[in-house]
C-alpha cells in the first residue's frame, strides 16, 4: 500500500567511509564553533554532531526540491500555528540510519552519544495533541515522499516549561533555543513584508474597476527559517518553514537615523513580539490582538511564500489550484481564505468567481475538537482594526454565501443567522470555524465519532448544505519515533521476529499475530518491558527522588491536564484504593505505580488545582507505611516529547477515560497500544477504534457512550447525588475532597473540587463513571495476576495497532483531499 521503496535507508553508503562523518564533526567544531576537540563543551560537540548531520540534510533537501521542480509536482503546504517536534537528532539518526555509525564514530572520538542526545532540548512549539500531529505528518509525508511542507512560527518561547514547586505548577521559559539552533536555515534575504492596520479607501482602478486600496499600514517583516524533515530512507527531505517577525524599520536606515530613535526601537519592539511566544488563547484583550496579529503573520506570510515560489516556477495562476494544497490545522490559520482571496482579487486582479473557486479548491479544514470554546471567534471591532481590508473581504463572501443559503433554504428564516460568518448576538463576532467550512472544498474531522459528531451537532446546518464536503480522517502517530526510535528494545525484537518492513508499512505489524502466544517470544517481550520498567524507575528515582518498584503494574496517564481529561476520575480510584487498603485492610490484588504526566494551561485554574491534588495524594500516600510497595503515585514534571518517549515504552496500562463525546481522538493512546499498553478507556475519540482493532477482548472498556451522557443533558436528568447515596465507596472517595485528608497543610484546599462535582453539577459525569471504572479496574488486577494472559493481549494490540500510523493518516489526506503524489 505505500509507496516507500528504499528502505534500508540511501546513506548507507556512509559506513564504507566512516571517516567522512568523523571529518565533518571535526569540521564543525573547529569553523562553526570556533573550536577544538580537546577544549569543546558538551554543548559545542553537540552543535558540531548536528551541524554535521544537517549537511546529509542539506543535500538531500535540494535534490528533494530538485526532484519536485522536474516533476512540477503538486505541493500541499501544512499550515499550523503549532508544531511539536521533539528532539531532532535522535530521529534523523534512525530516519537516516545511522544511528549506529554515528555511536561508533563518537566512540572514536572519545565521547559520549548518550550525552549529546541529551544536550538537544525539545522543539515544543505547541501545546498539545495537535501540535505533535503536525510533526508526525511532517515525518509521514517525507517518508512517503511527497511533497508535503509545514509553514509554522519560530516563537522565540514555545510552550512553557513546567516544574512543580510544592505540588504547584510552575511556568517557566522553555529551554529550545530558537535563535542559534544548528538545525535551523535562516533565510534573511527572502524576507516578506506583511501589512496590518491602517484603513481602505475606495477608489477607482484601472479600467474603471472598483479597486480598494489598503493603505497606512504598518509594516511587519517576515523572515523564514527552515528545518529540514528527513523521511524513512533519507530520499526525501521536505522542510517545515518557521517565520519570526522583524520591524521594518530595522531594515530602512532611513527611518531609523532621520526620525526619532527611540521612537524607532519601540516600533522594533511591537513589530518583533509577533513571533515572541505562542500567546495563549484564552485571554485579555492585549493578548487577543497579538493573537490575532500572530495568525495573520503565519497566514499572510506562507500566502506570500507560495505565490512567490508558484509564479517564480512558471505558473499560472488559473492552475493555482491544480498545483496547491493547502490543509488548515484547526481554525488558527484559516485567515487563509481571507488571504487567499484578497491574494488574487487585490494583487493578481482576478475577478471574485474566479477567485473564489480557487480558493477553495485549494484550501481544506480539519478541526481537532469539540471544546465550544476552541473554536476561534474574533471580536469585528478588533479585527476591522488590525485587518481592516480582510474584513471587508469576509463581509462580501459572508453576503454571497447568505444569499445561497437563502435561496436553497427559503423556508427556514433562522438558517442565515446560524449560518453567518458574523454572529451577532453578544457583541459582533466572526465565527472562524464557518469560514473554514466555507472557504474549503474539504472538512473532516480526526476519528470516526469526532467526525460523526461535527456533522450531527456542531455543524448540521453546514453538512445538510455541503454533505460531500464532510469527511473523517482518523489521526496516526509515526511508529518511526514512537517505537522505533523511542523503544529500541522493542522494536529489535519485533524485527527479529518478523523484519524490518514495519517501519515504514506498519500494516505489517500483524504479522506479530502469531507469536502473541508464543511463550518464547512473550518471554522476550517481557525482558524488554522489565528493562524499560527498570529505565523508567530510575528516572523517576532521578527526578523525583521517589523509589517505585519496577514490578508494579505501571499505570500511565500523560496528556494535557483538563477537566474533561477527567484526571480526577482515575485520583478518584486511587483514593479509593488508599482508603481500601488502610480502612478495610484490603489490599489490591497487584501493587500499583501510579504515574502522570501533563501541564495545564497557565489560564486554567480548574486544572491546575487537579495538578496539585496529583502531587498531595501522591505525598500522602507514599509516605504512608501501610501502603508499603502495593501503591504509589507519582508525577513528573514537564511532560513533552522526550518525557512521553521515556514513560510510554514502560507503560502497562493506558488511561484513555475522557467523557465520551469531549476527546476528538487522541494520540497518546495509539503510541501506548503500540507500544505493548493495554487501554482502559471509553468509548470516546478514537478509542473506540482502537477497540475495533484490538479487538474487544484485548481492550478494558467502561463508562456511559456519547449518545446516552448527551441524552442525560439535554433531558437534565443526571444527578450526581444520586451516585453519591447509593454507593458507600464512591461516597467514600469523593468526600475526601470536602475534608482535609490531602491537604493538611492548607486546609479546604480541594473544597472547590468537591463542589463542582457535588453542587455544581459535575459537568463531566465523574461520578457516572466511577463505578464502572472501579470495576473494570478490578478486571485489570484480575488479567494482571496472569502474566501469560496480559502478555498475549499487549502483543496483540501491537500487532494489531498498524491502522493508527501516520503514514496511512497522511494517505487518505493525500488520495482524498490534496491528490496529492509520491514524487520518486
Ligand atoms: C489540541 O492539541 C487538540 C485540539 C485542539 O482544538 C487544540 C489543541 Cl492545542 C487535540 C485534541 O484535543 C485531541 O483529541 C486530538 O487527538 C489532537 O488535537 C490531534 O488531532
Amino acid at each position: 500500500m505505500t509507496h516507500i521503496s528504499h528502505y534500508p535507508p540511501v546513506c548507507n553508503a556512509l559506513e564504507a567511509d566512516n571517516g567522512a562523518l568523523r571529518d565533518a564533526i571535526l569540521y564543525h567544531l573547529q569553523y562553526s564553533c570556533g573550536s577544538t576537540k580537546k577544549e569543546a563543551t558538551q554543548g559545542e560537540l553537540a552543535r558540531a554532531v548536528m551541524l554535521a548531520v544537517r549537511d546529509l540534510l542539506t543535500e538531500r533537501m535540494l535534490a528533494t526540491e530538485k526532484r519536485y521542480q522536474q516533476h512540477n509536482a503538486k505541493r500541499l503546504y501544512y499550515l499550523s500555528m503549532e508544531f511539536h517536534l521533539g528532539r531532532t537528532l535522535g530521529n534523523v539518526l534512525a530516519n537516516l540510519g545511522l544511528t549506529t555509525l554515528l555511536a561508533r564514530t563518537m566512540e572514536e572520538l572519545g565521547v559520549d552519544l548518550e550525552e549529546i542526545r541529551e544536550q538537544e532540548s525539545d522543539g515544543a512549539l505547541g501545546t498539545g495533541g495537535l501540535a505533535r500531529l503536525a510533526a508526525c505528518f511532517l515525518d509521514s509525508l517525507a517518508t512517503l515522499d511527497m511533497p508535503g511542507f509545514g509553514y509554522g512560527l519560530k516563537y522565540q518561547f514555545g510552550l512553557f516549561r513546567q516544574e512543580l514547586v510544592q505540588g504547584y505548577q510552575k511556568e517557566l521559559p522553555g529551554r529550545w533555543d530558537t535563535e542559534h539552533n544548528p538545525w535551523l536555515i535562516s533565510r534573511p534575504d527572502e524576507v516578506f513584508a506583511i501589512p496590518m492596520y491602517g484603513r481602505v479607501e475606495p477608489s477607482r482602478g484601472r479600467n474603471n474597476r472598483y479597486a480598494p486600496v489598503w493603505q497606512d499600514q504598518k509594516f511587519v517583516l517576515g523572515i523564514p527559517h527552515d528545518m529540514p524533515i528527513a523521511g524513512a530512507g533519507g530520499k526525501t527531505v521536505n522542510t517545515l518553514r518557521l517565520f519570526s517577525a522583524r520591524s521594518a524599520d530595522a531594515f530602512d536606515i532611513q527611518i531609523f537615523t532621520a526620525n526619532d530613535y527611540f521612537q524607532a526601537i519601540r516600533h522594533q519592539l511591537f513589530s518583533e513580539s509577533v513571533s515572541k511566544m505562542l500567546y495563549p488563547s484564552d485571554v485579555d484583550d492585549q493578548s487577543l490582538e497579538m493573537r490575532l496579529k500572530q495568525e495573520y503573520f503565519l497566514v499572510a506570510c506562507t500566502i506570500q511564500d507560495i505565490m512567490k515560489k508558484y509564479l517564480k516556477t512558471g505558473g499560472e495562476i488559473s492552475n493555482f489550484a491544480q498545483n496547491t494544497a493547502i490543509q488548515l490545522n484547526d481554525t488558527n490559520p484559516a485567515l487563509a481564505i481571507a488571504e487567499l482571496m484578497r491574494c488574487l482579487v487585490d494583487e493578481h486582479q482576478l475577478d471574485w468567481d474566479n477567485s473564489w473557486d480557487i480558493t477553495r479548491a485549494t484550501c481544506a479544514y480539519t478541526s481537532h475538537t469539540l471544546v465550544p470554546e476552541a473554536y476561534e471567534k474574533w471580536p469585528v471591532q478588533l479585527f476591522e482594526k488590525v485587518l481592516p481590508r480582510h474584513l471587508q473581504i469576509i463581509y462580501e463572501i459572508n453576503h454571497r454565501f447568505l444569499h445561497e443559503v437563502r435561496l436553497r433554504y427559503p423556508d427556514d428564516e433562522n438558517a442565515p443567522t446560524r449560518m453567518s460568518l458574523i454572529e451577532e448576538t453578544g457583541g459582533r463576532q466572526l465565527n472562524m470555524a464557518h469560514l473554514a467550512i466555507i472557504g474549503s472544498h474539504s472538512v473532516n474531522g480526526v476519528a470516526g465519532l469526532h467526525s460523526q459528531l461535527l456533522r450531527d451537532n456542531v455543524f448540521p446546518d453546514f453538512a445538510d448544505m455541503f454533505p460531500e464536503r464532510f469527511s473523517n480522517k482518523t489521526n496516526g502517530v509515526t511508529q518511526r519515533r514512537w517505537l522505533y526510535k523511542a523503544n529500541p528494545p522493542l522494536a529489535n525484537l519485533i524485527t527479529s521476529a518478523i523484519g524490518n518492513e514495519w517501519i515504514i508499512r506498519a500494516e505489517t505489524l500483524s504479522r506479530l499475530d502469531e507469536f502473541a502466544a508464543d511463550s518464547q517470544f512473550q518471554k522476550q517481550f517481557a525482558e524488554t518491558r522489565n528493562h524499560n520498567k527498570r529505565s523508567l524507575a530510575d528516572h523517576i528515582m532521578r527526578v523525583t527522588g521517589l523509589v517505585i518498584n519496577p514490578d508494579s503494574l505501571f499505570d500511565v496517564q500523560i496528556k494535557r491536564v483538563h477537566e474533561y481529561k477527567r484526571q480526577l476520575l482515575h485520583l478518584l480510584y486511587i483514593i479509593h484504593c488508599y482508603r481500601a487498603i488502610i480502612e478495610d485492610g484490603e489490599p489490591p490484588q497487584v501493587p500499583r505505580t501510579h504515574i502522570f504526566a501533563g501541564k495545564a494551561a497557565p489560564g486554567d485554574p480548574a486544572a491546575k488545582l487537579i495538578i496539585k491534588l496529583i502531587n498531595n495524594i501522591g505525598q500522602v500516600i507514599n509516605r504512608d507505611t501501610r501502603t508499603r510497595d502495593m501503591l504509589k503515585v507519582v508525577m513528573l514534571p514537564d511532560f513533552g516529547v522526550s518525557l512521553a518517549e521515556k514513560i510510554i515504552p514502560a507503560a502497562d496500562l493506558s488511561e484513555q477515560i475522557s467523557m465520551a463525546g469531549t476527546e476528538a481522538s487522541g494520540t497518546g493512546n495509539m503510541k501506548l497500544a503500540m507500544n505493548g499498553a493495554l487501554t482502559i478507556g471509553t468509548r470516546d475519540g478514537s478509542n473506540i477504534e482502537i477497540m475495533e482493532e484490538v479487538g474487544a477482548d484485548n481492550f478494558f472498556t467502561f463508562g456511559l457512550d456519547a449518545d446516552t451522557i448527551e441524552e442525560l443533558r439535554t433531558e437534565n436528568s443526571y444527578n450526581a447525588w444520586d451516585y453519591y447515596a447509593d454507593n458507600p465507596l464512591i461516597r467514600r472517595a469523593v468526600d475526601c475532597l470536602d475534608s482535609d485528608m490531602f491537604c493538611q497543610e492548607e486546609p479546604g484546599l480541594f473544597r472547590d473540587i468537591f463542589a463542582s462535582l457535588m453542587y455544581e453539577g459535575d459537568y463531566f459525569f465523574h461520578l457516572a463513571d466511577l463505578e464502572s471504572y472501579i470495576d473494570t479496574q478490578q478486571q485489570v488486577n484480575e488479567l494482571y495476576t496472569h502474566p501469560a494472559s496480559w502478555r498475549k493481549k499487549a502483543i496483540l494490540n501491537i500487532a494489531r495497532s498498524g491502522k493508527f500510523s501516520s503514514d496511512r493518516t497522511v494517505m487518505e489526506y493525500a488520495e482524498t483531499i490534496w491528490q496529492l503524489k509520491p514524487v520518486v
